[in-house]
């Protein structure tokens, strides 16, 4: 391994990136490994919660999503859920032993209104029952942002979902632009940044290679990074999409590690698709957070005892919360 190769960096290049993508899978998981250990020393993971406050109706055509409103799916707009609701959900969620509670909007963007109202004080309740709190509404203000960092918001999650280049293919009712802006707005309040995007969309290496350029240029780098297999919901334009190769998930893992050594890699959607042995492989690869509980937003997810046995198997602990 290059001794250069675990130095924090900001100006990693794309041909540097599909390099490291398309070396050798064991170099490359090792390599991946030798980083996560220097940086991050331990078996911990974080177990993240997801909650859908809003479900449904979406304005934007993200072409992935189940929850737009462009298209025909399983999934109809549902009431909003209430802040006793919420707390209820959040609650249990800690007694079964998660530590960050993410909750999301089906939202383009955040209005000023009782919705976003509520929204703070599901934050500030989050937080006073010991939980990080997450948020993933869309776009938002500066004022809105500081608003959610004055509640306590530990993060805001908004993803890049793939490439500059890639993105007029899955999104064209907002632009790569819109999203930088947004992702500035958060890092500009001072909440942490929940940034990353989805694998298995029919993007190129190039395509992977960009998207984890732009996230490990970004200074400082964002403190999480989800890694979504898309998972292929009927009635959206990417229903027919074959299931991705695990190993290049885990060499999507092992990349993002590499670039990002100290930032929280989730492999997030898609995990229901992975036998036990692929998940470990992306643990070795440097993987440090999960979703846990039985659904996503409005998809599947492995069982909690199943979870809690995989980590058990392997030695893994489960991260405190507040633990960076
Ligand atoms: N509306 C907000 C937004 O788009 O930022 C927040 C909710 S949105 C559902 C959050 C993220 O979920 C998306 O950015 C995308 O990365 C991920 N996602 C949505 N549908 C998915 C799917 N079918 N497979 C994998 N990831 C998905
Ligand atoms: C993220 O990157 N993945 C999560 C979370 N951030 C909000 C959402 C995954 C959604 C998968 C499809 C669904 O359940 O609707
Ligand atoms: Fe709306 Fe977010 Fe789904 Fe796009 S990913 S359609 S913005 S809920």
């Amino acid at each position: 391994m290059p001794a250069t190769a675990s130095l924090l960096r900001h100006d990693w290049t794309t041909v540097e990136i599909l390099a490291l993508l398309q070396q050798p899978l064991l170099d490359l998981v090792y390599q991946a490994q030798t980083v996560h250990r220097q940086y991050n020393p331990g078996n911990a993971i974080q177990l993240a919660t997801l909650l859908s406050v809003k479900t449904g109706g979406c304005a934007e055509n993200c072409a992935y999503c189940p929850q737009s409103a462009h298209y025909q799916t399983s999934i109809k707009p549902e009431p909003t859920m209430t802040v006793a609701e919420v707390m209820a959900t959040a609650q249990r969620a800690k007694e079964v032993g998660a530590t960050r509670f993410c909750m999301g909007w089906a939202w383009r963007e955040i209005r000023d209104g009782k919705a976003f109202d509520d929204m703070l004080d599901m934050v500030r309740g989050v937080r006073s029952i010991g939980l990080e709190a997450c948020v993933t509404a869309g776009m938002l203000t500066d004022t809105q942002a500081e608003r959610l960092a004055a509640a306590g918001l530990s993060a805001y999650n908004h993803n890049l979902d793939t490439s500059p280049e890639y993105y007029d293919q899955i999104i064209t009712t907002r632009t790569y632009g819109d999203r930088l802006r947004t992702l500035d707005c958060v890092r500009q309040a001072g909440i942490t940044l929940c940034c990353g995007g989805i694998v298995g969309m029919g993007e190129s290496l190039q395509d992977r290679a960009r998207m984890l350029e732009i996230l490990a240029t970004m200074q400082p780098h964002p403190e999480s990074v989800p890694i979504n297999a898309l998972t292929a919901v009927e009635g959206t334009p990417l229903q027919e999409q074959q299931p991705i190769d695990p190993l290049e998930l885990v060499r999507m893992c092992a990349t993002a590690r590499i670039l990002m050594p100290k930032a929280r890699i989730r492999l997030s959607a898609g995990r229901s698709n992975l036998s036990r042995e692929a998940q470990v492989l992306c643990f070795m690869a440097g993987v440090n957070s999960i979703f846990y509980g039985e659904k996503l937003l409005t998809t599947g997810n492995p069982d909690r005892d199943a979870d809690r046995q995989l980590l058990e198997d392997i030695g893994a602990t489960a991260l405190q919360p507040f633990a960076e």
